[in-house]
């Protein structure tokens, strides 16, 4: 029985692929390097610095890293103008339900992502207040797989790992979870890996009575 939960934010609660891809590709095309959305479907749930180095895969020159860095700026700069598009429309009427129907249902709710602007997301999105905790590319060290950003969510809400489920859209943020302990919900590509706990097609899904039915 959890008590628990914690959700990835790309990919589970809104959508920003489509604006990493178009500033990563602002980035590539000035740079000729070659991206494409397969380069881009590997860097969900993946730090900045560590998409730019699969995206340097494809590069012919060796960068320095005082070099990269300002490229992952720069990128970031593109990103964040981008984001300005978001609204609270960009949060689905099933998505806003069913974390309702969540919190009425009694579970502590908490984000776990690895981006750094996950706070400005959430404010576009109407969630800013929201959550009881919000773990994310701010406060860790090492990015999914890894579970730090998981157990930091779960201390956050002060609760074990073995007591939150953790909803997630990247096989890395599956991963992150195995490895921290947690039970994990998989949506879309997530649903595939080996170690997800509950395979799902719909966000919904989280209310049924397999998953997520205590009510305090
Ligand atoms: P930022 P999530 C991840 O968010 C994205 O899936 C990933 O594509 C991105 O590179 C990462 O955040 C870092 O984002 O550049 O905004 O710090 O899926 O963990 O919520
Ligand atoms: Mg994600």
């Amino acid at each position: 029985m959890y008590r628990g939960i914690i959700f990835d934010l790309d990919g589970v609660i809104c959508f920003t692929d489509r604006y990493h891809y178009q500033a990563w590709k602002k980035l590539t095309d000035r740079l000729g390097i070659y991206f494409d959305e397969t380069i881009n479907d590997r860097l969900r749930g993946v730090s900045r610095m560590e998409s730019l180095e699969i995206i340097l895969e494809r590069s012919e020159v060796q960068y320095s890293d005082e070099e990269k860095v300002a490229f992952a700026e720069e990128k970031n700069e593109t990103y964040k103008q981008l984001l300005t598009q978001m609204s609270e429309k960009d949060l689905s009427d099933e998505v806003r339900d069913t974390l309702q129907e969540l919190r009425n249902r009694g579970y502590k709710l908490a984000i776990g992502s690895s981006s750094k602007n996950t706070k400005m997301i959430l404010g576009r999105i109407g969630l800013a207040d929201f959550f009881d905790a919000i773990s994310d590319g701010t406060n860790i060290t090492k990015s999914k797989p890894d579970p730090e950003v998981f157990l930091k969510a779960a201390e956050f809400i002060g609760e074990k790992p073995e007591n939150c489920l953790v909803v997630e859209d990247a096989e890395a943020g599956i991963e992150a979870a195995y490895r921290g302990g947690f039970d994990s919900a998989g949506i879309g590509e997530a649903a595939k890996h080996a170690h997800v706990t509950y395979p799902i097609q719909t966000f919904s899904e989280l209310l049924s009575q397999t998953i997520c039915k205590r009510v305090f």
